[in-house]
């Protein structure tokens, strides 16, 4: 009597899975059967398409440009004054930018400061920025904060500061796309004289296609400020021009609480998700733009949840451009239990804020965009 063997399939596509043609469908290497097929086995095809889906490139792009300015920046042993958007940045910095800054002495600007609530400190966010940029191997000669764009933030602070560590030496302003460079430029030349034989202008830096803004600050040394670091981790370099508006705070910056638990999930309309896997109920904080809305849904219909959304809108904003679970990237992070706040930011978008204690979590965030945990930055 012959014994029934069980024939398997793809658990993605359902073709029967054979180990003999790689060119017919179903194939599945030997040494895979050999060492026991995995409970839920898939076909090569279907195995490569997964790691496909749940893998990005989280590259910044650089532009060769900037890199080729900052040599000279290298070469002057030139002072570099980096500004971040305090609301956007989440700690993840252009790492060619940051190689070939970190010799160099870097004063850090936080732009925005005025979004932040009266209750959040200058020293929260100064220790945040000090944190961060430390971890990328740069230890800033001094940091500083700056809010308001219109006219009554006093910036001589800063200027005062950029003046005792310049020593004589040109300066060079960096910072992404509406980081606050030209706003602080612009607050800079209110009282600036020119005393030199030099005139502000705007040039092609030599051997580059790119203008930089050269303004004379004595007759040997000059402010430069370079094009704009790319944001291409950040939502906002992912999303549509009005979306860009909406996710953008315009005021304070709003934070909402939600309290859940394992099999819940926060949908920040259709470009974030923190699903709670395991831990108990506990709030969870939001921090994001005005106009941004948040949602809980059951873990185990955020993929429903957002196909819905797409066609209703409850929870805005909603992109045109994430149209199925194929133009997310997914995360897990298994927070300590240390009771301290943690912080796991979207860049460009919101940050989720809560205790660790043990807890393991999975973040849902468009393809290609740049997350980080770490401990908070309004603690
Ligand atoms: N609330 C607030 N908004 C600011 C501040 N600084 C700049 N902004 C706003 O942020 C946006 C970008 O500022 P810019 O100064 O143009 O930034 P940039 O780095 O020169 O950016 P681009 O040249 O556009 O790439 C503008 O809408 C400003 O009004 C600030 O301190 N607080
Ligand atoms: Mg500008």
């Amino acid at each position: 009597m012959a014994t029934a063997k069980r024939v398997l399939r793809c658990h993605n596509c359902g073709a029967i899975l054979q180990t003999t043609s790689k060119k017919e469908v179903g194939f599945i290497s030997k040494a895979i059967v050999e060492n026991g097929v995995p409970k839920i086995p898939y076909c090569n095809s279907c195995y490569e398409k997964m790691l496909e889906l749940n893998t990005s490139d989280l590259q910044h792009e650089t532009d060769k440009d900037i890199i080729k300015i900052l040599n000279d920046a290298v070469a002057t042993d030139s002072l570099i004054v980096w500004m971040v958007d305090l609301f956007s940045f989440n700690g993840t910095l252009n790492p060619d930018v940051v190689k070939k800054v970190k010799k160099l002495n870097v004063i850090v600007v936080g732009s925005k400061r005025d979004l932040f609530s009266s209750g959040v400190t200058d020293e929260m966010l100064i220790r945040y920025l000090d944190e961060r940029f430390a971890e990328e191997g740069i230890n800033p000669v001094a940091i500083k904060l700056i809010g308001s764009d219109d006219n009554t933030i006093d910036i001589n602070p800063i200027i005062q500061e950029v003046k005792n560590q310049r020593k004589y030496r040109d300066i060079y302003l960096i910072g992404e796309v509406n980081s606050g460079k030209t706003t602080f430029v612009n607050k800079f030349l209110k009282t600036y004289v020119n005393k030199t034989k030099w005139q502000i202008k705007t040039e092609l830096y030599p051997g580059t296609n790119s203008d930089v803004l050269e303004i004379p600050l004595s007759n040997s040394s000059f402010l430069y400020q370079l094009p704009d670091l790319s944001n291409s981790t950040s939502v906002v370099s992912k999303v549509e021009k009005e979306l860009v508006k909406q996710i953008t705070p315009k005021k304070e910056i709003v934070m909402t609480r939600r309290f859940i638990g394992e099999g819940s999930a926060i949908m920040v309309g259709n470009l974030a998700c923190l699903y709670v896997l395991s831990g108990k109920h506990a709030s969870i904080r939001v921090f994001m733009g005005e106009k941004t809305e948040v949602k809980v849904v059951a873990n185990n219909r955020v993929d429903q949840a957002l196909e819905e959304n797409r066609r209703k809108k409850f929870c805005r904003p909603v992109s045109e451009r994430f149209l199925s679970f194929r133009d997310y990237d997914l995360f897990e992070y298994e927070l300590e239990d240390d009771d301290l706040r943690h912080d796991i930011s979207v860049e460009g978008l919101c940050w989720f804020s809560t205790r660790g204690k043990g807890q393991k979590l999975r973040v849902l965030l468009p393809k290609g965009v740049a997350i980080k945990e770490c401990l908070s930055k309004v603690r």
